[in-house]
């Protein structure tokens, strides 16, 4: 199997991490965004979205990687996908609570406006508008992931024992949030997760593309929320 894939994208790091965690035969092939191989004919044949990551299995290609992680855990009958019914719903459930809710607020309106210039806003009216939408709403969805998400005894979401494809996936979303500095200190449930998270043997090889991004930001004056964890 091909993965292409870029690991600075939060779409590609959950796949990465799970391949690498549930030790997945496939090849990462890099996809350059910053030159727009993402938009070229041999890339956009695959993936008309001009979206990474794209998954190749032997000719079979699928897009989106909340869809990569579930064929990938079923097809190598991983428990971080379990079979039973409700288990699967209920991890089905936070995936897509991540994708359509977390992300559009948090992603799209509070920290893609402020690093990618295509992301702004047109007027700074606009711009400030989207920023306290994202704020607002952000915080409201962390506080609701940190009091109904993380129901014990486990440390991952949905009491878990061990991670399955969803906390894979939130973590990505939620930790993007650090490249503006947004701090969690208030929230121990996520806080906990987050470092449960980032103690998987795999984290800081699928991260470090990731590390050097968010150093590189360091010192701009984002608009953030949250406190730093103390
Ligand atoms: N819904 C898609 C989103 C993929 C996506 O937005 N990928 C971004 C990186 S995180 C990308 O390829 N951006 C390139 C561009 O905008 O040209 C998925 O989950 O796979």
């Amino acid at each position: 199997m091909k993965l292409y894939t870029n690991p600075v994208s939060t779409a590609c790091r959950p796949v990465m991490q799970f391949c690498l965690e549930a030790n997945i035969d496939c090849e990462f092939i890099p996809v350059d965004l910053m030159k727009g191989e993402q938009r070229q004919a041999a890339y956009s044949s695959m993936n008309p979205n001009c979206l990474v990551p794209t998954l190749d299995d032997d000719g079979f290609i699928l897009t989106e990687s909340s869809a990569i992680l579930k064929y990938l855990a079923e097809k190598s009958n991983h428990p971080a996908y379990p079979k039973d019914l409700k288990q699967r719903a209920r991890i089905n459930e936070l995936m897509d609570w991540f994708n359509t809710g977390f992300y559009r607020d948090y992603g799209y309106n509070l920290v893609y406006p402020q690093l990618f210039p295509h992301h702004k806003r047109r007027s700074d009216e606009a711009h400030a508008g989207a920023l306290d939408w994202g704020k607002s709403k952000s915080a409201g969805a962390l506080a609701l992931l940190d009091a109904h998400y993380f129901p014990g005894p486990g440390l991952f979401l949905a009491g878990f024992d061990e991670p399955t494809i969803a906390d894979y996936f939130g973590a990505a979303i939620v930790t993007l949030g650090e490249c503006i500095g947004v701090g969690l200190g208030e929230y121990p449930n996520i806080t906990r997760w987050i470092e449960a998270m980032r103690a998987r043997p795999s984290w800081d090889e699928t991260y470090a593309i990731f590390e050097n991004f968010k150093a590189s930001l360091a010192g701009q004056p984002f608009e953030t929320l949250g406190a730093v964890a103390s």
